[in-house]
């Protein structure tokens, strides 16, 4: 049986083909696996599960559809929707992931990230990131009517790309020592993330193993992919 994984859908409210592309991942090709890894990212923004479950009510039936046929969904949070919690979690009928998680996948030792952790020369993103992530400023948000945790959404979302388009390429993607430290402390040969936007492979030789960091890819209109890990290897595949 194999696992697939994707992440970085970035799925709009309203219609798309990118919606249209992961209701077809989840009617076909999901069904055939044993485990969906979802590792974050898979909507715009999520501003908490009273406006999630609305705006994305589509997919989350659609997510309980293939748990109930017996696929084991596991979710990690990204960067957009670290707000998503236990209401979505059971509309859904899937499991909501730490991050990292080390897993044995298709019997390799393989530690699952969104991949954001591992930017660390992006010093504005991981003050932003504290800041977040922090309970007590999540709790102040969801105080916060919708329309106002919209447009504080609309305003980071804004401020991203700004942010985004002053900033050197090179920071923007995982540090390599960063990476390195991960390989060591979990003892994996393999790590499977997403967050960057640059899919590839990456090999390393660290305390003597083989080891390998797959970059999963986010989702265009004209290229929806996924990894399928299984026991005779990985492939990447597109709905
Ligand atoms: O997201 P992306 O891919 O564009 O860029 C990311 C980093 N940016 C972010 C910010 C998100 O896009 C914001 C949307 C999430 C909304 C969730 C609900 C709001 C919760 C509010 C508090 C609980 O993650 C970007 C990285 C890039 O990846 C590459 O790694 O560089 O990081 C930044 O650009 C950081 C910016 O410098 C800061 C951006 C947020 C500013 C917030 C101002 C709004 C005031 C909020 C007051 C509550
Ligand atoms: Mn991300």
């Amino acid at each position: 049986m194999s696992a697939l994984l994707l992440s970085d859908l970035h799925l709009p409210i309203g219609p798309s083909p990118l919606r249209e592309g992961f209701a077809r991942f989840l009617q076909g090709p999901a069904r055939q696996a044993e485990t969906v890894y979802i590792l974050g990212d898979l909507f715009e923004y999520w501003i908490g599960d009273d406006a999630g479950l609305r705006d994305y009510d589509a997919e989350v039936a659609a997510l309980q559809r293939l748990a109930q046929t017996g696929v084991r969904v596991r979710y990690m949070h990204g960067n957009r929707d670290f707000l998503a919690g236990a209401r979505f979690a059971a509309a859904a009928g899937l499991e909501l992931l730490p991050d990292p998680l080390q897993v044995d996948l298709a019997g390799e030792p393989t530690l699952l990230s969104h991949g954001d952790l591992y930017c660390t020369d992006d010093r504005a993103y991981l003050r932003w990131r504290r800041f977040s992530r922090n309970p007590l400023v999540q709790r102040l948000f969801g105080l916060l009517p919708e329309g106002a945790r919209r447009r504080v959404a609309g305003t980071a979302r804004s401020r991203s790309e700004v942010d985004k388009s002053h900033k050197p390429e090179s920071i923007m993607d995982v540090n390599a020592d960063a990476v390195r430290n991960a390989f060591a402390r979990y003892g994996v040969t393999r790590i499977i993330h997403g967050h960057t936007h640059r899919p590839a492979e990456h090999d390393y030789h660290i305390g003597g193993r083989a080891c390998r960091r797959i970059v999963l890819a986010d989702w265009r209109p004209l290229h929806m992919e996924y990894l399928v890990c299984e026991a005779q290897g990985w492939r990447r595949q597109t709905v």
